[in-house]
């Protein structure tokens, strides 16, 4: 017997897309429930060739669930995951919620996959942001190598990021400004067709964002706490795939050619590196696709061992829906599940 997957928050980008990617792995449920808000009960949303209607979070009974992906935003997850673990499913929850709690572990199965067996003191699991996912996928096989000191990144963020009112929005300004139109700016804080936006998530004290924030504290959880890094993170017009360039910092020297070897020996990356037109990965081509891409990986000569790269990658998938099922294979494959039906 499999396991009995729900996904909460089913309706959404990032729902939508785990169903999805459950289906296309094979992944080995016997069941998955889709579950939403009371709002979108009775919405269809499909499941390999199958059609799901979602059940309502208010009413459901998760007791004979094993493992749960949430996506329905912190405030839900702030006061379902608890619920829900405590029936006993093995919650892995995409929101910010749980991500710093020191009884949480913050996984990316290729670069740290042995934290998942924390679960236990809390039954949850955290995803990180989408933005961190990829970064730290590269970052870790040069670290390995190189040990790095400090990062710099800027990142180029795709309006998926901010849900379907963000893609809807972009739609919306786009068509407006061939129509001659009317310009409704609603989910971003200034229009972003044809435009860029140095702001995504609230302001801190320092002047920093909340996603610039979360970038420095989820590396430092995941990958090493001594590695220093800032971040810029801007919103660019595109629908899917966040982008970033990033200037690392090596405690040993380290050559492109090296960078190269490792990069393309580490899992979940993928290599797309000519010196030449179109010899590098864009968004639009890294939609739909599970690695995250390096392309203009270069040195930099303003530090002693200084590297400068361009990474890609499907924010709705690695940097959401992908890696939470990736986690639950681990959890699966490292034997620290067990489907309830099979042990009754
Ligand atoms: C964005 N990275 O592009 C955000 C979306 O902490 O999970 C994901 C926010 C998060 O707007």
């Amino acid at each position: 017997m499999g396991y009995k997957v729900a996904v909460v928050g089913a309706t959404g980008n990032v729902g939508r897309e785990m169903l999805e990617i459950l289906a296309e792995r094979r992944f080995p449920a016997d069941e998955v429930v889709a579950i939403a808000s009371r709002r979108s009960q009775g919405v269809e949303v499909s499941y390999g060739d199958k059609t799901l209607k979602a059940k309502a979070l208010e009413h459901y009974d998760f007791s004979d669930i094993d493992i749960c992906l949430m996506s329905a935003g912190g405030a839900v997850s702030k006061e379902w995951s608890p619920k829900i673990a405590a029936q006993g499913a093995v919650v892995i929850d995409n929101s910010s919620q749980w991500r710093m709690d020191p009884d949480v572990p913050l996984v990316v199965p290729e670069v740290n996959a042995d934290a998942i067996a924390g679960f236990t003191k809390k039954g949850i699991i955290a995803n990180p942001n989408c933005s961190t996912a990829q970064l730290v996928v590269v970052l870790k096989p040069l670290h390995d190598k190189a040990k790095i000191k400090r990062v710099v990144v800027s990142t180029y963020q795709s309006v998926s990021g901010a849900g379907k009112d963000g893609m809807d929005e972009l739609d919306r300004q786009t068509k407006a400004v061939y129509s001659l139109g009317e310009l409704e700016t609603k989910k971003f804080t200034k229009r972003i067709a044809f435009n860029v936006i140095p702001h995504i998530d609230v302001f801190m004290d320092d002047g920093y964002t909340k996603e610039e924030w979360k970038m420095v504290a989820e590396t430092k959880k995941i990958l090493d706490p001594k590695i220093k890094l800032t971040a810029t993170c801007v919103r660019v017009p595109v629908f899917i795939s966040h982008s970033e360039a990033v200037n690392i910092e090596f405690e040993n020297e380290i050559t492109v050619d090296e960078a190269h070897e490792v990069l393309r020996n580490a899992p979940g990356v993928l290599v797309v590196d000519k010196r030449e037109n179109g010899g590098y990965v864009t968004p639009y081509e890294a939609a739909g696709e599970d690695a995250t891409y390096v392309s203009r990986v270069r040195e930099d000569p303003t530090v002693d061992h200084g590297l400068a790269l361009w990474c890609v990658s499907d924010n709705l998938r690695k940097g959401a829906a992908l890696n939470a099922i990736q986690i639950a294979e681990s959890l699966i494959n490292r034997k620290l599940i067990t489907a309830k039906q099979k042990a009754a």
